[in-house]
Order: structure tokens, then C-alpha cells, then sequence
């Protein structure tokens, strides 16, 4: 017993599994640089190769980190650094200040790449996933199952989203898929009194990780951060250190909107992490950098696809480089 830790570079034996390692990062570099292909050219060849750098070069970097929803304080903070090591004549051109760039991207997001950790004194581990609808909350437990599964951990679902009258369905698919048990109740059911049944069944059955899928609309926010409250107050009764992970989903897509979410939810239900989900949807992956200076919650995956497959452990350098489009490949 001790606690687990997702790796982040995960050790790939097969070749299969180190092609699709290989893939998930590669399909996310082409996804981030659609922009750049369309609207603009990449910061790779805006900087690359130039002999002489100017105010003019970081003028047009920083328009280039705002189009890419890096939000204004982060851009601000890399812009003056840059500026300051220009200065400082430190750096002699494009190569060099493309170098800079991504070690301050990657300084920035380092701080939220902390892996998801399950303590296996707990039984079970207690997962609250937390968002708005169609954040990707249904979809990402069920990636999460085959990760945890792999890691040999038994898992099982409550459906405590009962607001919704295809929700529980969708959550049972994917526990068949993955061969878990789903606990549920009628629609519109207590999400509470599920909770509680799941959480004894859990112990009954000596599950190592519980996961609580929770709706994400009800009526009016209030009701649903009420709710939220109740869940977590309702799972403290049957084990007073549990939900041990309250994760909000968001979806990469929705630009600055992600912010307000995730202070929202934070203040409603105290988080402990992050999964942006729909980066293969969006070039707009600058939003991470703005979750990190505003919200400062570890961002413990990132999800780029409806497969089952598509989650990884979220890895600042990994993702910089997608960002930057740097050929490494
Ligand atoms: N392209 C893409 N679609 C996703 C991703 N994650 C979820 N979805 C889709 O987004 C929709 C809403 O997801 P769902 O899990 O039901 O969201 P929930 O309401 O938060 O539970 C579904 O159609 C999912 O297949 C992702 O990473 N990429
Ligand atoms: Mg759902």
C-alpha cells in the first residue's frame, strides 16, 4: 500500500503502445497549429533562422500568443522577460529567442504538471468529477477506467448525474466497455443517495477507486453548486477524507470562459485538478497557460479525442512543443 502516480511518460513496452504514445502527441501538435497554418504562419518560423531580432519580431509574438487564448497576463509576463533578455543583449537572434520562448512557456505550465496521485491507503479512492454540460466529465471517466484498469486498479462508477435522461446510460456504456459496475438509480434520483450507494458498494466490494460522475446543468447554478456540495458532504459522512480528487472538466475550445469555470467551481467545491479535454477540437491550446496563472490547480490530463485512448498525463515540455510546432519529428 502506498500511493500510486500516473507517470507521465508512461513506459511504453510494445511498440503499438509506443506508436500511439507517439500519435496522441503528434495528432496535438497538428491540431494546436491549425491556426497557425490558416491565420498566421507558426512562432517556429516566425522566429527560426532570423539573424537579427527587433521590437517589431515580439510585437508580432505577443499578438500571436493572444490569438492563441494565452490570455493577457501570461502573454504580458513572457513578452517582458523577452524584452528584458533582449536588452540585456541576451539574446543574439530568432534561434535563441525561440529558445527563451519555450523555456518560459514551459516554466509557466511546469508548476500544474502534477500527476494525479491515488492513495491506496484509501478504499477506495474517492474521484469527483465536477463541469459544465458537455465539458467531457462522461467521456473522460471512461478513458480514466482503462488508464486505472491497466494500473490494475478496480474500479467503480456512480451515476450521479441524474438530471439528465441519457447521462446514466452513457456512464453504463462505458462501464460495460470496460467491464465495471455502475452504480445507479432512477432518473432524477437524490445524486446524494447514489453517491451513498456507491460508496458502500465500493467498500463491499473492496474497489480500489470510486468515480462519481455529476451533472453539469440544473436549473439555475446555485442548485447545481448545492448539489455539488451535498455529493461531497455525502461521501465525508461514509469516509470524512473523501471525495481525495475533485476534478473539474473543461473543454479546451471555449477560450477564456474556462477561467470563470474553474474559479466558479473552486469556490463551490474546492478542487484539487484539471482535465481540458477537446484540444483535438481546438488551436486555441493557449488557455493552459491562462489556467496557470489564474487558477494555479494541477492540470492532470488533457484529452484529445472521443476514443478511449485519447488521455494523457499532462507534460508542460510535451505540450509546449505541440504548441510551438517544433520539428522534432
Ligand atoms: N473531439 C472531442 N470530443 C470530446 C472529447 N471529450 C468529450 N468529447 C465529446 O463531447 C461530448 C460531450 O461529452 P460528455 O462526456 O458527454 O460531457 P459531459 O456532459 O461533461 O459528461 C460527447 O459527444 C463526447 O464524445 C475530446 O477530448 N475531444
Ligand atoms: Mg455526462
Amino acid at each position: 500500500m502506498g500511493i500510486f502516480s500516473f507517470k507521465k511518460n508512461k513506459d511504453t513496452s510494445t511498440e503499438e503502445e509506443m506508436d500511439q504514445e507517439k500519435g496522441f502527441w503528434t495528432r496535438l501538435k497538428g491540431s494546436l497549429s491549425r491556426t497557425r497554418h490558416g491565420l498566421t504562419d507558426g512562432f517556429a518560423s516566425l522566429l527560426l533562422g532570423k539573424k537579427s531580432i527587433d521590437e517589431e519580431v515580439l510585437e508580432e509574438l505577443e499578438t500571436r500568443l493572444l490569438m492563441a487564448d494565452v490570455g493577457i497576463e501570461a502573454t504580458q509576463s513572457i513578452i517582458e522577460n523577452l524584452t528584458n533578455r533582449m536588452q540585456r543583449k541576451q539574446l543574439a537572434d530568432g534561434n535563441a529567442l525561440f529558445a527563451a520562448l519555450r523555456e518560459d512557456m514551459i516554466q509557466i505550465l511546469q508548476p500544474c504538471a502534477q500527476p494525479l496521485e491515488i492513495d491506496e491507503t484509501k478504499s477506495p479512492f474517492v474521484i469527483m468529477m465536477v463541469g459544465i454540460n458537455g465539458a467531457g466529465k462522461t467521456t473522460s471517466i471512461g478513458k480514466l477506467v482503462k488508464r486505472l484498469q491497466i494500473e490494475n486498479k478496480r474500479v467503480i462508477l456512480a451515476a450521479a448525474d441524474t438530471f439528465r435522461a441519457a447521462a446514466v446510460e452513457q456512464l453504463q456504456t462505458w462501464g460495460r466497455r470496460n467491464n465495471v459496475d455502475v452504480v445507479a438509480q432512477q432518473r432524477n434520483a437524490d445524486p446524494g443517495s447514489v453517491v451513498y450507494d456507491a460508496l458502500v458498494a465500493a467498500k463491499a466490494r473492496s474497489a480500489d477507486v470510486l468515480i462519481v460522475d455529476t451533472a453539469g446543468r440544473l436549473h439555475t447554478q446555485t442548485n447545481l453548486m448545492a448539489e455539488l456540495k451535498k455529493i461531497r458532504r455525502v461521501a465525508s459522512k461514509l469516509d470524512d477524507s473523501a471525495p481525495h480528487e475533485v476534478l473539474l472538466v473543461v473543454d479546451g475550445g471555449v477560450g477564456q470562459n474556462a477561467l470563470n469555470q474553474a474559479l466558479q467551481f473552486h469556490e463551490a467545491v474546492n478542487l484539487t485538478g484539471i482535465v481540458v479535454t477537446k484540444l483535438d477540437g481546438t488551436a486555441k491550446g493557449g488557455i493552459l497557460f491562462a489556467i496557470a496563472e489564474k487558477v494555479g490547480l494541477p492540470i492532470r490530463f488533457i484529452g484529445m479525442g472521443e476514443g478511449i485512448d485519447d488521455l494523457r498525463v499532462f507534460d508542460a515540455a510535451q505540450f509546449v512543443d505541440a504548441l510551438l510546432d517544433t520539428e522534432d519529428d
